[in-house]
C-alpha cells in the first residue's frame, strides 16, 4: 500500500508564506524547480520500494513491507529547520543543508524486517548511502525509534544525471503508532507539556519495543525467554 502524505510544497503555500516572510519572495520561483527535482528523486526511490513490495507479495509467503508513505517536506518545515540550524532561507541552503526534502517511510511488520530491507537497500549500486542513524539501537531522548537512511538517488533530467538525497525511514507498525501519536500530542495539542508527560511517552516507547520483540519471537516460533 502506498500513501502520499500531505506536506508537498504548493504555489499557494509559497504565496501565503511570502506574506509572513518577505525574504521568501526571492526563493519562491526557485522552489518550483526544487520541488520538481525532489519529487523526481522521490518517485525513483518509491518505485524501487514498490518493486520490492510487489516481488515479496507475488513470490514469497512473507513481505517485510506493511505499507509505504512518502512526502515532500513542507515549506514551513524547511524554513524552521534552516533557521534552527542558523542558515538563511535560500535555495542554495536548501540544496546544501536539507537532506530530507524527499522522504519515504517504510512501515515494516517485524523488527528483523527493518534490517533485512536495510541490507537490500544498502547493497544496491543505484542508491549510495550518505548517512545512517539507527534510532532503534539508540533511541532518541524522546523515545523515538526508527532506522534512518539518507541515500543518494540518481535522476535523469534534460541537463544530465543529477544525484539528490532521499531520506528513508524504516520502522515497525508499533513504532509508527508511537511516532504518530507522540508528534500529534507534542506539537498539536494545546496542553502544557512537562517532564512527567515526556517520561510517560518514553515509557510507552519502551513498552512498545518489548511488544515488537515479543511479536517477532512469536512469529519466529521462539520462546518468551529468547534474547537477541
Ligand atoms: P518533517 O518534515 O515534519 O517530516 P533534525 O533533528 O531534524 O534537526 P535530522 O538529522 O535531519 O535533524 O533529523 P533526524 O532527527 O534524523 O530525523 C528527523 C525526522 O525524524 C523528523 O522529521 C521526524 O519525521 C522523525 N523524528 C525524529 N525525532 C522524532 C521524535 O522525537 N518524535 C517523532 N514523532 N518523530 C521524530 P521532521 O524534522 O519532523 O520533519
Amino acid at each position: 500500500m502506498m500513501i502520499e502524505k500531505s506536506g508537498s510544497i504548493e504555489l499557494r503555500d509559497i504565496s501565503l508564506a511570502e506574506e509572513v516572510l518577505p525574504e521568501l519572495r526571492d526563493v519562491a520561483a526557485g522552489m518550483v524547480r526544487v520541488k520538481h527535482l525532489y519529487r523526481s528523486a522521490l518517485k525513483v526511490a518509491v518505485t524501487q520500494m514498490e518493486i520490492l513490495d510487489e516481488e515479496f507479495a507475488g513470490l514469497y509467503d512473507h513481505s517485510p513491507i506493511h505499507h509505504i508513505e512518502h512526502r515532500i517536506k513542507s515549506l514551513d518545515s524547511i524554513v524552521k529547520k534552516l533557521r534552527r540550524r542558523g542558515y538563511a532561507v535560500t535555495i542554495d541552503n536548501i540544496y546544501a543543508h536539507i537532506q530530507d526534502m524527499a522522504g519515504v517511510r517504510v512501515i515494516c511488520n517485524y523488527l528483523d524486517d527493518i534490517y533485512y530491507l536495510r541490507g537490500l537497500l544498502t547493497r544496491t549500486e543505484s542508491f549510495r548511502v550518505l548517512r545512517e542513524a539507527d534510532y532503534i539501537k539508540e533511541p532518541k531522548a524522546t523515545g523515538y525509534r526508527s532506522l534512518h537512511l539518507i541515500v543518494e538517488v540518481p535522476i535523469v533530467i534534460s541537463e544530465g544525471t543529477l544525484k539528490l538525497p532521499v531520506e528513508i525511514q524504516l520502522r515497525t507498525i508499533a513504532m509508527d503508532m508511537w511516532a504518530s501519536l507522540e508528534h500529534e500530542l507534542r506539537y498539536k495539542s494545546d496542553r502544557h507539556w512537562g517532564e512527567a508527560e515526556s517520561t510517560r511517552l518514553r515509557l510507552c516507547s519502551d513498552a512498545i519495543y518489548e511488544v515488537d520483540r515479543e511479536m517477532q519471537n512469536i512469529y519466529q516460533g521462539k520462546g518468551p525467554e529468547y534474547e537477541d
